[in-house]
Formats: structure tokens, sequence, C-alpha cells
């Protein structure tokens, strides 16, 4: 690895206890998706679906990182990442979503967890990267209370299997995701087209979470969280605050007030209560359960214009203007801060992990073999630099994890969206540090005050 761009932050610039890391998500970069006794999960099952994902790609092999999990960890140090969150695939460990564990699958994420400890590298895990059991989608999925209640029999499981190791826990990534992008939208796994549905599930998903907590703190002293992907809703004009109040409500506040104050937001229920009937959705003191951190996962910010045919919340988003990255997402760092900021106004002094926070661009590979990705470069030091101030600003942000550690499969848009600060060649599964990387290790250096 050669020498990059001096980095910007001066040594000390961040709290002690702050580490900086990646993040990955096991059907992202697992594959091996029959190997040694794993369960299908609806992302199997998606996968299969004529045009459900671009080029008709599949997690079957992804990254080979079941098998390559070790040269990935070298990875991990040779970048001087101070922990890593990394995600159980629940088919693996628990092939049907309840009952008996998988021990080749538990054993996997146990030697995963140790190697990592003996590198110095702080162990995170995501108990639901999206992955539901097959079994589970085929008895209801999460549009039914009963998959909650397995949720929390395979959180003790894991607390009881891993809960000695594992240094931090997230319940789930991005419940709003699940909720309606897979079940109101239909464009992720299970595929489903149902407002009704999606909100119902949005509920199970919060209730297992505040169950989860429980169960793993039930057997593990490691801090748990959840993680949120925050979106600031901007109006295009005047004419459209109130549509961005309301996307506002959808996507963030439908998830943030439930979990951190107990109640779900009064014009929202509202809102829906109107389209859909009564929600009557109960266990809230559940969903509240204390938790230790909460996980921030910030990619943009969106542009909302009301629209009043865009059934149910009469408002939509407006195509970003450039910079975009590849994803046709805006690059705008001060959305971060704005993010962070927010929370500490109107959540009050809750502690922060920015759970995931990167960009695809369409990398080049130059003929000596090497990627340049100045976007990437430049999007990851002006985010972490908005993390900076809104730590200097009075937020209690302890973690980073750039997204992602690898090129990965990109959900619905397959292997042709590249987040990784490394570089993967799917034909050849070779590896190789993009510049990004090779900033970030040295910007990491920078700050504990080593040479960059
Ligand atoms: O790849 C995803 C990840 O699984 C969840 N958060 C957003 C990323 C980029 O789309």
């Amino acid at each position: 690895m050669t020498a990059t761009a001096p980095s910007r932050a001066p040594e000390g610039s961040f709290p002690t206890g702050f580490r900086f890391g990646a993040a990955t998500a096991a059907y992202q970069i697992e594959g091996a998706a029959r190997e040694d006794g794993r369960g299908e999960s609806i992302w199997d099952r998606f996968c299969t679906l004529p045009g459900a994902v671009a080029n008709g790609d599949t997690g079957d092999v992804a990254c080979d990182h079941y098998h390559r999990w070790e040269e990935d960890l070298d990875l991990l140090s040779a970048l001087g990442l101070e922990s890593y969150r990394f995600s159980i695939a629940w088919p693996r460990v628990q092939p049907d979503g309840r009952g008996a564990l998988n021990a080749k699958g538990v054993a996997f994420y146990r030697r995963l967890v140790e190697a990592l400890l003996e590198r110095g590298i702080e162990p995170v895990a995501t108990l639901y990267h999206w992955d539901l059991p097959q079994a589970r989608q085929l008895a209801g999925g999460w549009a039914v209370r009963e998959t909650a209640s397995y949720f929390a029999e395979y959180a003790a499981a894991m607390a009881g299997a891993l809960g000695d190791v594992v240094e931090g826990w997230v319940t789930h990534n991005e419940p709003w995701v699940v909720a309606f992008l897979g079940h109101a939208h239909g464009v992720k796994a299970p595929g489903v087209r149902d407002w009704r549905t999606a909100l119902t599930v949005s509920h199970n998903l919060l209730v297992s979470h505040g169950l989860a907590v429980d169960a793993l703190r039930a057997g593990s002293d490691a801090p748990v969280g959840i993680t949120l992907n925050l979106t600031p809703m901007r109006p295009v004009a005047p004419k459209d605050v109130a549509a961005a109040v309301r996307l506002d409500g959808h996507q963030n506040r439908w998830f943030l007030d439930p979990v951190l104050r107990g109640t779900y937001p009064e014009d929202m229920v509202e809102h829906y209560e109107r389209r859909f009937g009564t929600l009557g959705f109960g266990e809230l003191e559940v969903i509240a359960r204390p938790i230790d951190f909460l996980g921030v996962n910030y990619y943009n910010p969106a542009a909302v214009r009301a629209a009043r045919r865009v059934a149910p919340l009469e408002a939509e988003l407006v195509t970003a203007r450039p910079p975009t990255t590849a994803m046709g997402w805006t690059v705008d760092a001060e959305g971060l801060h704005e993010v962070l900021t927010r929370l500490r106004r109107d959540y009050g002094d809750l502690t922060i992990y920015i759970t995931e926070n990167g960009a695809a661009f369409d990398d080049e590979r130059a003929t000596d073999g090497t990627i340049e990705d100045p976007s990437r470069v430049a999007y990851l030091a002006d985010h972490i630099e908005a993390v900076r101030r809104a730590i200097a600003d009075g937020v209690d942000i302890r973690r980073y994890y750039a997204w992602s550690l690898l090129d990965n499969f990109e959900w619905e848009h397959g292997y042709e969206k590249r987040f990784g600060i490394v570089g993967v060649d799917f034909g050849t599964q070779v590896r190789t540090v993009k510049r990004s990387g090779l900033w970030y290790r040295d910007y990491i250096a920078g700050v504990r005050g080593g040479a960059a």
C-alpha cells in the first residue's frame, strides 16, 4: 500500500473511546448460501423472481467471505480499523428461524469474532440485516406478531452463543427499509406491495427490537442499540413544507419516536388512520426499552414535493441535482451534521454510533490494477468532518463505520453498485484496497498520532 493525502483532523480531535470502523452485512458478502446447513432466506427466494434483481444477480457467492473471512479480517487490520460491524445471518445459525441452532453456522461467527478480538478489533454484531429465514416468511413473516417472538428467541440464542465475545449488538438494520421497501413498494424482499401490511410490519419489527433488547441484556453485557436510516427531508418550495414534514414523519419520526419516546408521532397516526382505519398498535413500553446507543445510517438528504396523487403520503421525492453518487443520491455532508444535531435537539442526550456512511461510484481500475476513487475520498473526508463538527457541537458520537469494507451485493441493484473502500473483482474474488481505503487508513493513523 502506498501513502495518500494527509489527514485533515488534528491528533486528539475525536474524544477518547471514539472508534473508526467499517461495516458489512451477511447476505451482501458471505455467499455459501447452501453450505454447512444454512437455511433459505427471503433474499435467496427474492433473487429467483424474474426482474427482481439487476442482471439476475444473487447472493449465492457474493464476496465469498464465508471462505475468505481471514483475508478480509487482515484487510481490516491493514487499514488500522478499530471496530467491525458485521451481521449474523439468522438462517445460517437457525435455519428455520426457530428451534435447533445450526452448530456449524454458530461456529463460523464464533471464529470470526474471536479472530477480530485477536487482532484488537471490536466486534459489533447486527442481528437482522434483512435476511429472514424463508420458513418464517411462509408462516406470515414480519406481518405476524409471532415472528417478533421468534426473533427474541434467536436474539437470546445469540447472546448465549456469542454474548461473552461480541462487544456491541445492533438489533435491526433500517427497519424502514424492511417495512416499506419490502412490503409497500415491493422492491426488496419479500416483494410485498401493500401499505397496510407494511405498517403492521413496521410495528412488529419495532416490538421485536424491544424484545431482543431484553433477550440480549439477559445474556450479554455488551451495549445494545438499533440502527435507523435517517434522511433530512427538505421541501423544494414553501408550498412543500407540509409534505416534507410528512415524509420526515414517515421515515424518521415513525421509528425514532417509539424507540426513544414510547409513542408513535400523532400526525402520522392520524394520517395513516384516515386512510387505513384504526392501527391499534400496542406494546409501546416494549419498543421503548432503554438502549445504549442509537445507530444512524446516513447517506443523503432528500428533496420533497407535495403530490396529492401519490398515495398514501401525498408527497414525492424530486430527482437529485448533481453532485450525486452512482445511486443518484445527493452528496451533502451538511445533511449528516443536520441529522446529528437534530437528534440532540429533539431527543436529548443520546449516544450515537454512525453505523453506515458511504457512497457508490463507478470506479475505474487503472492498467496497473489500482483504483483511484477521488469522489469517494472526498465523500468520506467531508462526512467524517461533519461528524467531528457535530461532536464539537456537543453530540455524543462514539463510532463511525464506513459503508462498506467491500464492494458487495447491493440488493436489487446486484453487483453493479460499488460501495467498497476495498474493490472486489467478482470473477476472481481478488480484493484491491481503493485510494479511499488508503486515505481512510492514513486519516485514522493521523488522528491517533501515528505516521500518515
Ligand atoms: O447496502 C446498503 C445496506 O445494506 C443498508 N444501508 C444502505 C446500504 C447502501 O444502499
